[in-house]
This record gives structure tokens, sequence and C-alpha cells, in this order.
């Protein structure tokens, strides 16, 4: 192998090469890898964000203030971050502080505390402290501020509108997917208002948990919205499902249909409770059909087990091993269906992997939620590209607040670069690899797999 040195032709030659047919030297290959990286728009394919049409809370810049507005950006959201609850709490005692008490707090009075306790009196190691601090770094701000204001100051002169602008670009993201949850009262009222206008930089998706997962519940809000549907699917309930589903993907313009499911998730279900048995004529009768029929995926996020300690609200779910026959199953069973699925579990990572090589119509993507930490994205990237090569989605941000959009893409590219930059290396010195070779495949894993699989 040559001297990793003789290869070393400073930055300026690497940048004027990418895009050529030139061959990678070995020790050009770590910049390389970085730059394609970096430079290559993603396609988020799941978060929780929204552009301003959706309602913007107040932070000072708006003369009309909607608390409820779920456009959700600045210091204050970035510090309440669910995540961010939990962790206040393994430090903060229920004696000093009742998760109830945090709850009626202001907005700001919570960012507080947890910005002293995380960040101040203690040093931000976790990788939602870290994300902190890496977006107000690369927003220009010094993360070592004592307390809030200044960041405050910073956030109210942002033009919302213009600042998703000026995040995209920091965060080299090209399309943002919105997690549509109809079943949501607020998300719901402002599809219905005729607020919602379409937005090039945000593509939607209809996420449907309720029908799968509680179907009592959501036949009778349905009955409510006007479409008879009793518990028990019968006939006409299929039907008025089917009537909801079409009207609202046809209200939304959804490029996929999404489903989280809890741990339990089994296809097809043993002696199921009749509960679990209309749910799964739902999924079966209902979503696979239209999914097919519209062309679209259906996208499952198995493993969540929600509100383990419900006074936590979001920050109290937990996870559990999932069932990966569930998957294969559905993969097998329906093989005209296309299936974009995450699984949260560390446990389940390998065998979806080993699924998807068994099933075309099977795409893992993203590192989700509690694994979306360093060394798990590293491992899982690892993992995926011995198995699958570059036939998969590497990652989604799940930002739930705009400037997250920065850290969580910014830590994560640098991770993926690293597992690829590894792989090619082991090519070295058998194998010719050109900066070509090696944009495609980075092309491949932040936007083009995902056009490919969600739009054909
Ligand atoms: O990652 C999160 O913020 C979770 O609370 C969930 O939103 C999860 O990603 C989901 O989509 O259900
Ligand atoms: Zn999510």
């Amino acid at each position: 192998m040559a001297d990793a040195k003789t290869y070393d032709r400073g930055r300026d030659m690497i940048e004027a090469d990418i895009g050529s047919g030139r061959t990678v030297a070995p020790g050009d290959l770590v910049q390389c890898v970085q730059q394609a990286c970096e430079r290559q728009p993603a396609w988020d394919i799941h978060t929780h964000l929204y552009p301003p049409c959706f309602g913007t809370p107040d932070l000072n810049f708006s003369a009309n203030p909607d608390p409820q507005g779920l456009m959700l950006f600045g210091i204050d959201e970035l510090v309440t971050y669910h995540y961010l609850i939990a962790e206040l709490f393994r430090f903060i005692p229920q004696s000093k502080l009742t998760h109830e008490q945090f709850w009626k707090l202001s907005r700001r009075e919570q960012a507080d505390i947890i910005w002293k306790t995380l960040f101040v009196e203690r040093t931000p190691l976790s990788e939602a402290c870290r994300g902190v601090v890496t977006t107000l770094e690369k927003l220009g701000l010094d993360p070592n501020e004592r307390s809030l204001g200044a960041y405050r100051n910073f956030f109210a002169e942002q033009d919302p509108d213009l600042y998703i602008d000026q995040v995209m670009r920091l965060a080299n993201v090209s399309t943002i997917t919105m997690t549509n949850a109809i079943f949501d009262p607020n998300e719901n009222r402002r599809w219905l208002s005729g607020d919602v206008r379409p937005d090039s930089r945000f593509k939607s998706t209809l996420r449907i948990d309720p029908l799968v997962n509680d179907f009592t519940s959501a036949a009778e809000q349905m009955t409510l919205w006007g479409y008879r549907c009793s518990p028990l699917p019968d006939g006409r309930t299929l039907d008025e499902v089917k009537r909801f589903l079409n009207d609202w993907l046809d209200r939304t313009q959804s490029v996929y249909v999404a489903l989280s499911l809890p741990p339990e998730f089994e296809f097809p279900a043993v002696n199921p409770s009749a509960e679990k048995a209309a749910g799964l004529q739902i999924l079966e009768k209902v979503i696979l059909p239209i999914c097919l029929h519209r062309g679209l995926p259906l996208a499952l996020m198995i493993g969540s087990r929600r509100r383990v300690v419900p006074s936590l609200r979001d920050a109290g779910d937990m996870l559990g091993r999932s069932h990966i026959e569930a998957v294969v199953n559905l993969c097998r069973l329906y093989p005209q269906n296309r299936f974009l699925v995450t699984m949260l579990s560390r446990e389940n990572q390998h065998e979806l992997c080993v699924a998807a090589r068994k099933f075309h119509n099977l795409m893992p993507f993203g590192c989700w939620w509690f694994i979306n930490i360093p060394s798990l994205i590293r491992e899982i990237t690892t993992m995926r590209l011995e198995l699958l090569g570059t036939s998969f989605i590497p990652q989604h941000s799940d930002a739930r607040i705009l400037d997250q959009l920065i850290y969580k893409w910014d830590h994560s590219r640098r991770l993926i670069a690293e597992s690829l930059t590894e792989m090619y290396g082991r090519l070295f010195p058998a194998c010719r690899i050109t900066r070509d070779q090696i944009e495609n495949d980075v092309r491949a894993l932040f936007s083009g797999n995902a056009e490919r699989f969600i739009q054909q």
C-alpha cells in the first residue's frame, strides 16, 4: 500500500477532483468521502417539522401569536425537546420538582431550568445536549452562555419563512418530509381550515397510527368527522375508512403513509384480541390496497412503547424488541406493496438488514430516536453497508424543532462518511475507486434511494 503522505495533495486539489472520473488515492480518501457527504443535499424522509402556514408560536416576531402553532423553532423549543426533558429528570429528583409541576411552568421557565441543569451546572455530554451546542455554534452563536437571553434575542429577530431557508442551507437538506398526524385535533383543524398552502420545501405524509393501534377510538373519531364507522369493521365501515383515507391522501398529497407500531406488533397475529384483529383488518383490507392502488409506500416504524411513564408525556416513551417476522410476512404476502421500515431497538437491526436482502420491496431507513446516537449510527450504518451495499436510506432527522436539522444532519453526515471511508478503505489496494463512484454512492444514500423507492 502506498504511503499516505505521497498522495496528500491538499484540500483544493481534492475539491477540484470531485465529480471527475479520477481515481482516489488512499491518502485522499477520508477528505474525499467527507466532502462528498457534506456537499450532497439530503432528502430528510421523516421529520415532525412544518412550514409557517401551520402556525408559529410567539417568539416576539408575530403580530398574531399562535400558541398551538406547529412550526417550532428557537432556543426555548430546542432546550425543551422531549429527549432533554427525560435527561433533566435524571438529575432533578421528583422531591424537588414533580413532572406535574414541571408542566405547569411556562415554556421559558422550563427551558431555563433545563439550561441551568444540563448545560451550565453539568457538561452537555449526551447526544441531545451536544445537538444544541452544535446547532448554536453553526448559527454563529456562542454555546457557552450562562443564560438564554442572548439566544432568545437572536431567534426573535428571525423571520420564520426566511429562517427555514437558512436552516436548510446550513443543514444541506433539499426536502423536508412532514409527519401529518391527521388524528391529532390540532393538525386536523389546520388542514380543514384551508390555511395550509403547498410549500415546495416540504412534502406530506399521512400518519394514521390509531387506525391500526386503536381502531375503537379511531372509529369513534371518524364517525364524528362524518365517516360512519363501527368499532368492528363490517363492510360499510371498511368502505368508510377507505373514503376517509382517500380524502386525506387527496387533501395532503402525501408521498407515503406511515404507522408507528408497538413492539408487540405481529402479522399475522396469533389469537388477536378483537381490537387487534380490527386493526389488522384495516391494514389488510384498506391501507395496503389503497397504498398499492395509489403507488405509495407504507412506512412502518416499529418498536415504540408509548407512555411508560405517562406523567412525562412524550419524554415517557420507551422501546421494546419487535418481531421481524411481521415485516418478513408483510413483504412476502404483499410483494406488490413497498415497505419503508425502521425499527427502534438495537437488537432488531441485524435481522432487519437480513430481511432486506430477501425482499426488493423492503427499504430499511434511518437510525430512529433512541438509536440516533453516534455509537449506534456508526455500528448500524457499517453493518448495513456490509450487508446491503448502498441499497438503503441511512438516516432521517426526526427533527421536531426546525433548528435541529442543523445538528442532526451534521452529526450523521460525519458518521456516514466514516463508515463509508472504512468500506472503501477495505477495497484498497485491490480496487480502483473514482471520485464519481463515491459521489454516486453518496447521492444514492442521501437522496437517490428515497427518490427511487418513494416516488417510483
Ligand atoms: O423521535 C421522536 O421525537 C419521537 O417522539 C417520535 O416522534 C417518533 O419519532 C415517531 O415518529 O413516532
Ligand atoms: Zn418521528
